[in-house]
């Protein structure tokens, strides 16, 4: 399992801002942001790099699932990341969206 289905299958604990049947979205334990919230499909997708024509449907979902979350978090402006491989910065190997937003954000990313 990963430590993201773990979650889903409540078997750890998270801050839960969001679900559906595709979808779940939760606080990240290590905000970036003063809103740092992770849209996760239940569907395991290792990496962006590892999707496929087949998960076009839930991809789009997660997008729309990431404005619907940070509308519902009062976030005007804001960011949706996805880390592709280590040297971007992924560490849990199921696809995430992360929503950053509540400060200024600097650009480029670093
Ligand atoms: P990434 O580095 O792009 O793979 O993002 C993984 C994010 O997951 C990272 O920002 C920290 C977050 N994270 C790791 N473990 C947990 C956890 O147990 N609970 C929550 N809520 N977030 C976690």
């Amino acid at each position: 399992m990963t430590l993201f289905e773990k979650i889903i299958a409540r078997k750890i604990p998270a801050d839960i801002v969001y679900e559906d049947d595709r979808t779940i979205a939760f606080r990240d334990v290590n905000p970036q942001a003063p809103t740092h919230v992770l849209v996760v499909p239940k569907q395991v997708i290792p990496r962006l790099d590892t999707a496929g024509e087949g998960d076009v449907a839930v991809l789009g979902h997660c997008m729309l699932v990431a404005g619907k979350v940070a509308t519902q978090l009062g976030l005007g402006s804001y960011r949706v990341v996805i880390n592709n491989g280590e040297d971007a910065g992924q560490t849990v190997f199921h696809l995430h969206l992360h929503i950053l937003g509540g400060r200024k954000l600097g650009w480029p990313p670093g």
